[in-house]
C-alpha cells in the first residue's frame, strides 16, 4: 500500500429522526442569530478560543484533502491601524471610482461607506489566505492545490460558525483589490488574501439593518419537479 493510501474505519453515531429534528432546529435558531457586525466592543478576546475556531475551521473538506488555508490572527494595535489605513486607501478608490452605480445602490441599506473604523476597534481580525500552489518541502518544486476558493469559503463558513458559538461577532470583510494584506501581513508568494474577519463582542450600542433572510419555498427547489422539465 502506498503512502496515504491506508484506509481507517469510519461511523457516525445514528440518530432517531426526533433527535435529528430537534439537533438542527436547535442549530437553526442559533446560526440565525449571526449577524454581521461592524461596531465592536475594543475588549481583548481568549486567544485559545480564537486558535479552537482556527482549528474547527481546519476540519473543512478541501480540493484532494490539499487544506490550502493560512489563518493570520492579528491582534497588535499598530498592525491593526496599518491594516485600517490600507483597506480605507483601496475602499475610497472602490467607493469613488471602481464600484458601479446599481453596486452602490445595492449596499445603501448596509449604509457602508470607505471609512472602516471597526478594523482597528475590533480586538483582532483573521485574515484568510488561500494558499494557490504550495512548495514542494524537499525539492522546493511548485505543487498544485485545487478548487482553493471553494476550500476556503468552507473554512471561512466553518469559522464565522464556530466564533458565532462562542458568543464572538465577525464581519466577512472582502476588500478589493486585497494583495495589500499579504505585503503587510509578510506572507509567501503562495499566499493570497481571501477574507479579512474583524473578530470581537459587538460593541453595547452595535446595530445592525433590519434584514430579513429568504424563506426556505425560495432557496429549495424539490426534484422531481411538476413545474420543471
Ligand atoms: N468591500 C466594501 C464594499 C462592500 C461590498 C459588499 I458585496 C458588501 O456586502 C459590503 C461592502 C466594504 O467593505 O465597504
Amino acid at each position: 500500500m502506498k503512502k496515504g493510501e491506508e484506509r481507517v474505519p469510519f461511523s457516525l453515531p445514528r440518530l432517531s429522526e426526533d433527535e435529528m429534528k430537534d439537533k438542527l432546529d436547535a442549530m437553526y435558531r442559533h446560526l440565525s442569530q449571526r449577524r454581521s457586525v461592524r461596531s465592536f466592543s475594543p475588549e481583548p478576546v481568549p486567544m485559545d478560543v480564537l486558535e479552537k475556531a482556527i482549528q474547527i475551521a481546519g476540519t473543512a473538506p478541501s480540493g484532494a484533502h490539499k487544506q490550502p488555508w493560512s489563518f493570520c490572527v492579528v491582534t497588535h494595535a499598530d498592525l491593526r491601524k496599518q491594516i485600517r489605513l490600507a483597506v480605507e486607501k483601496e475602499e475610497l478608490l472602490s467607493y469613488e471610482e471602481r464600484m458601479p452605480q446599481q453596486w452602490l445602490e445595492d449596499l445603501q441599506p448596509l449604509g457602508t461607506d470607505h471609512v472602516k473604523p471597526y478594523i482597528e476597534e475590533a480586538p483582532a481580525l483573521i485574515v484568510v489566505f488561500k494558499r494557490v500552489y504550495d512548495l514542494s518541502k524537499d525539492t522546493g518544486k511548485r505543487h498544485p492545490n485545487y478548487y482553493v476558493s471553494e476550500s476556503c469559503g468552507i473554512a471561512a463558513g466553518l469559522l464565522i460558525s464556530a466564533l458565532h458559538a462562542a458568543g464572538l461577532a465577525t464581519l466577512t470583510h472582502t476588500p478589493s483589490p486585497m494583495n495589500f494584506l499579504a505585503e503587510i501581513l509578510g506572507r509567501p508568494d503562495n499566499e493570497r488574501a481571501f477574507l479579512n474577519i474583524p473578530v470581537g463582542w459587538p460593541a453595547s450600542d452595535a446595530t445592525v439593518p433590519n434584514l430579513f433572510r429568504k424563506p426556505l419555498n425560495e432557496i429549495l427547489i424539490h426534484y422531481p419537479n411538476p413545474e420543471i422539465k
